[in-house]
C-alpha cells in the first residue's frame, strides 16, 4: 500500500539521481523513473511502487531494493545504553538503528556547514511590525543577500507580532553573515538558525 496522504512520492538511484514523483502523474502515465535492477534504492515508497505496478507496465524487479545494510555491534556504559532507549522512547523513534542513523545523518550535517559545502536551512524571526523602521531594514538586508535566499513566508501572529520565515540556500558563511545582520537589527525579539541539509550527501 502506499502512504495516505504523499503529495510526493521520492524515488532514489544510485548516489546523485532523485526522481521525484507526484501523485497526479502517477495516476496519469506511471511515466516515472526507476532504479535499474540492481541499482540502490533507500526509500520505503518503492515498496509502495512495487505493489502498485506490479500488475502494470513496470516488472516488480525494476524496483528491487538492494540498499546495502551493515550489521555491527557496539559497546556501550551500560547507564549510557539505558538513557538512550528512554530518549528513543520518548521520541517514538521505531528502533535503536534508526536512532542512531539520524545521529549521524546529524553529525554530518554539521560537518557539511564546517566544510562549507552547499547547505540549506530556515532562519525564524518573530517581530512587531510597529517598530520603527524595522520592516525597511528587514527587507534592505534580504535584497542585499537575494542570492542566499529561497523564498521568505510572512505570518501575522497577532495585532502587533510577525513571524517570518527565512528558506536560505547557499555557502554557510553567506548565511551565517546574514544571520548576522538580521541579528543586528534593533527591535527583532528573536532570531534563530535551523541549520539543515539540502539533502544531497545523505542517504
Ligand atoms: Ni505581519
Amino acid at each position: 500500500m502506499l502512504p495516505q496522504n504523499p503529495d510526493m512520492f521520492y524515488s532514489y538511484a544510485g548516489n546523485s539521481a532523485c526522481t521525484y514523483l507526484c501523485k497526479s502523474q502517477r495516476k496519469r502515465s506511471h511515466s516515472v523513473v526507476v532504479p535499474d535492477a540492481g541499482e540502490s534504492c533507500c526509500h520505503p515508497i518503492n515498496t509502495g511502487l512495487r505493489a502498485e505496478l506490479a500488475g502494470d507496465r513496470f516488472s516488480p524487479q525494476k524496483y528491487s531494493c538492494t540498499m546495502p545494510l551493515t550489521r555491527f555491534s557496539v559497546s556501550l556504559d551500560r547507564e549510557l545504553l539505558r538513557r538512550f532507549d528512554a530518549r528513543i522512547r520518548r521520541d517514538r523513534c521505531p528502533t535503536r538503528s534508526k536512532a542512531i542513523g539520524d545521529l549521524i545523518r546529524a553529525a554530518l550535517v554539521q560537518d557539511e556547514w564546517r566544510a562549507g559545502d552547499e547547505v540549506a536551512g530556515a532562519i525564524v524571526l518573530v517581530y512587531d511590525h510597529h517598530r520603527r523602521d524595522l520592516l525597511r531594514r528587514l527587507a534592505n538586508i534580504q535584497h542585499d543577500c537575494h542570492a542566499t535566499i529561497i523564498s521568505t513566508q510572512h505570518i501575522h501572529l497577532d495585532h502587533d507580532n510577525c513571524l517570518e520565515i527565512i528558506a536560505v540556500r547557499g555557502a554557510p558563511a553567506g548565511i551565517h553573515d546574514l544571520v548576522k545582520r538580521l541579528k543586528a537589527v534593533k527591535g527583532l525579539k528573536h532570531v534563530s538558525l535551523a541549520a539543515g541539509t539540502t539533502g544531497a550527501r545523505l542517504c
